[in-house]
């Protein structure tokens, strides 16, 4: 067991990124030394981690964390070593909580120890909390778990190394000290949240009061270091309910999606009322449109959107390359045609072409027109989220076909057949229990 944890020290030691020089004389435990244990009293080491919309800030108060579960680990229910019940909860205990969001992991940490102490050269033999995540749930060390040590002075590695993308804090308070951790969610492995996922979990506690590291407790299984087949298990629980939510022009009382054509040919001509609307390559003819994207109710994320054009007829079987750009200024359906955006004002260069002022430069959309029926344009995440973040500023979109073959395609308007007509849908995260 001696042997395993000074290896393990090494190992974390050894893939330092920067920093700390590790230690080879690694200073074990004098105290409390790991021995060979009876099998240990049943408690449960399968907790949940539940999902909140407004996570705390990270600075090593604990004050605005929510009531949530905390995973308490003493000297009585340590699951190692043998003699931690001989531990006094003043000279070292804690509790450990756990929550998520839709992109991280937060932790939580409270200390309780006489003696802070945060002296040493290397961070491994001094006061410290570790978390252990077995991702993979192998019960052993693999490439994507998630092995933390946090020490009192703000110090956190991550695998031995220097962390990437985490937020964190310590303080020392009276009798002991405290810390936060949030955590990317890309460490976990890229793995959904949404279906409650469970990782291997353990976490421990380490205590230097002046002397080398003289005691330890590990909340599951034999080490505090590393996943062990006798850890317990952590369920990420409670996410929120992702889904898409379609707007069609005309039903459930939508009446937010407008459109017109801007013809290069007919540059006076208004086409807002037409059964159709025209997208024509080489820049011949564009499209305009706009749709209000309704409020979706408090607490809900909109992450993405998509918009669904039905094209009736083309004068070639030929293809044609379309891009979207954001629009920059109000225009009117009733009144914009390829000089005017309205009845008094004119593009700054004719078909809403002057980029900044018209419209943007760099498309958050496009895609091919080959056949007719309907065709899928997925937008950016974040014009879709600016979009339904700032109303007053969502101007609509305009389809060009700059590039390909001269050819002209043309789809149902919203006030043509209906059923074709053009609509959208957003993709939004909704707080669970919301619907
Ligand atoms: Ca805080
Ligand atoms: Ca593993
Ligand atoms: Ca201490
Ligand atoms: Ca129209």
């Amino acid at each position: 067991m001696m042997m395993k944890r000074l290896l393990t020290l090494l190992f974390i030691g050894s893939v330092m990124a920067f920093g700390v020089i590790a230690v080879a004389q690694a200073e074990s435990p004098t105290v409390n030394q790991a021995v060979t244990r009876p099998a240990m009293e049943l408690q449960s080491r399968d907790v949940r981690a539940s999902w909140f919309l407004h996570p705390p800030t990270i600075d090593g108060d604990l004050s605005d964390w929510p009531i949530a579960t905390k995973i308490s680990l003493t000297g009585q229910n340590a699951a190692a070593p043998a003699d931690s019940e001989l531990l006094r909860e003043e000279d070292l205990s804690g509790w450990l909580s756990v929550l998520w969001t839709s992109d991280r992991v937060y932790l939580a940490i409270s200390v309780r120890d006489e003696y802070v102490v945060r002296e040493s050269r290397n961070w491994m033999n001094d006061d410290m909390a570790s978390i252990v995540f077995d991702v993979d749930q192998s019960g052993d060390y693999s490439v994507g778990d998630v092995l933390l040590t946090l020490s009192p002075d703000s110090l956190l590695t991550v695998n031995g190394g220097w962390p990437a993308g985490y937020e964190w804090a310590s303080t020392i308070i009276d009798g002991g000290w405290q810390g936060e951790i949030s955590i990317p969610r890309q460490e976990f492995g890229g793995v959904d949240f949404l279906g409650d996922v469970q990782v291997g979990f353990n976490w421990g506690l380490q205590d230097n009061d002046g002397i080398g590291v003289e005691s330890w407790l590990s909340w599951a299984g034999p080490e505090y270091l590393r996943p062990t087949p006798d850890q317990g298990t952590l369920m990420f629980t409670d996410g929120p309910i992702r889904k898409w939510v379609a707007f069609h022009p005309g039903v459930d009382g939508y009446n937010g999606l407008v459109e017109t054509t801007l013809s290069s040919w007919q540059p006076d001509t208004n086409y807002g009322n037409d059964a159709q609307f025209t997208i024509y390559s080489r820049n011949q003819f564009h499209t305009l449109m706009k749709f209000d994207i309704p409020d979706l109710g408090p607490d809900v994320r909109v992450l993405k959107g998509r918009v669904h054009i039905y094209a009736e007829s083309r004068n070639h079987e030929w293809t044609s390359y379309v891009r979207i750009y954001r629009l920059l200024r109000p225009w009117d359906e009733g009144a914009a045609t390829w000089f005017q955006a309205d009845a008094s004002t004119r593009w700054a260069v004719a078909g809403a072409n002057s980029v900044g002022v018209d419209r943007e430069g760099q498309a958050i959309g496009g895609g091919t027109l080959d056949r007719l029926g309907w065709f899928t344009f997925n937008l950016s995440s974040s014009a879709v989220q600016d979009m339904y973040a700032n109303p007053d500023t969502n101007y609509g979109i305009i389809f060009r076909a700059e590039e390909g073959s001269s050819v002209r395609y043309v789809f149902t308007s919203s006030e043509g057949n209906g059923e074709n007509a053009p609509w959208f849908e957003v993709y939004a995260e909704f707080p669970p229990n919301s619907d």
